[in-house]
């Protein structure tokens, strides 16, 4: 008997470890939001994928779906990358949010100039994103169930709204426009983003309200808000972040939260050389304390704003790589994630699944 009740104890203990460990973040999240990550094709190849199926119903490619590395020349794209992290998700079930179509960054030297070097005319560049964006949304079509149409079109510098970037020197600010309209046509269901970063600062945050606003009120098909979420130990605050999120929702489109990450180091806006501090790059039990905070009250305010966020997508899987390791530091390590580099979870992670109304499977 004795005998028997302890096998008896023993067994549930391994069941129920066994289903503690099969459970993530998506189903803890069920009657919330889609819980999303940015991912390379390699990482689908590697341990990681486990870790993905386990917790992340929605997954971003980090960079195959950018310009640059999609369509390396003009008569040239470069499918392999983007189309296995989309076959991967088909496979799983997962959703597929498309990041980005009209960018600043990562785009191909050969985007903005003719054969001789010069810069093009407003004309041909607007030729151009509409093909590459027919071509590249067509595609992938009724794949995907969302895109960031334009990513960080607006000026970090509280003078200045729009960022003087290639498009804009040359276009204007037509050309943000037109990248949802061509987006729309492509892809008639997908849901369509402006995507930016830098949002709790209330400068930034006016410039990209009154930027999505007007879309709307012009009619441009645009049917969301990315917020990146690129954040650290020191921001943001609880009354900073619950008033950035109510004040996006008054625009009555969705809201996601597309690239979440915390920092473990101060927020910095501008890549910088490496000094001397920062060799301390140790993963500190004061600094799991501070970014446990802070991953808190983000995920407190998710839930609290869950009617208006439909996605929290996490930038990269685990602590074993981010882009953070690079930003703003070149090859200064950081821990943003809720995964160490052996895909377990850290304390934090435990943190922002205990909450009261969490899914109990
Ligand atoms: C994001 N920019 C981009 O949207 C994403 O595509 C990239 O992989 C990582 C971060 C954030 C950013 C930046 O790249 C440079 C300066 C400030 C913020």
């Amino acid at each position: 008997m004795k005998i028997t009740t302890t096998f008896f104890a023993l067994l549930c203990t391994i069941v129920t470890a066994q289903s503690q460990t099969e459970k993530g973040l998506k189903d803890y999240y069920k009657n919330y939001f889609t819980i999303g990550v940015a991912v390379s094709p390699q990482a689908l190849k590697t341990d990681e994928a486990q870790l993905i199926l386990q917790h992340f119903n929605s997954l971003t490619p980090e960079n195959a779906m950018k310009m640059g590395p999609i369509h390396p020349k003009e008569n040239e794209y470069f499918w392999a990358h983007a189309d296995s992290i989309v076959a991967f998700a088909q496979r799983n079930k997962l959703k597929v949010r498309g990041h980005t179509l009209c960018w600043h960054n990562q785009t191909p030297g050969w985007m903005f100039v003719d054969a001789t070097g010069k810069d093009v005319s407003k004309e041909v560049l607007l030729q151009r994103l509409k093909d590459h964006i027919t071509t590249v949304a067509g595609r992938y079509k009724g794949k995907l169930y969302a895109w960031d149409v334009v990513n960080e079109a607006i000026s970090d510098s509280k003078s200045e709204y729009l960022r003087k970037s290639k498009w804009f020197e040359i276009c204007g600010e037509e050309y943000i426009a037109k990248a949802f309209q061509w987006a729309h046509e492509a892809d008639p269901d997908a849901l369509l983003f402006y995507n930016d970063y830098n949002e709790i600062n209330p400068i930034k945050r006016e410039k990209m309200f009154k930027l999505v606003k007007s879309l709307k009120d012009a009619g441009v098909p645009i049917h969301g808000v990315g917020l990146q979420g690129h954040w650290a130990i020191n921001e943001p605050s609880r009354s900073q972040l619950d008033s950035t999120i109510t004040r996006f929702a008054e625009l009555g489109l969705k809201v996601q939260i597309t690239e979440l990450d915390i920092s473990v180091y101060k927020k910095e806006h501008d890549a910088r050389e490496r000094q001397q501090e920062d060799n301390n790059a140790a993963f500190t039990p004061e600094k799991e304390k501070e970014q446990i905070e802070v991953y808190k009250t983000c995920f407190d305010l998710f839930r609290k704003h869950k009617t208006v966020i439909s996605s929290v997508t996490f930038w990269n899987i685990s602590d074993r790589h981010s882009w953070l390791d690079n930003f703003p530091v070149r090859g200064r390590k950081d821990y943003p994630l809720l995964f160490d580099k052996d895909l377990k979870p850290k304390k934090v992670y435990w943190e922002v699944v205990n909450f009261q109304d969490a899914v109990k499977l």
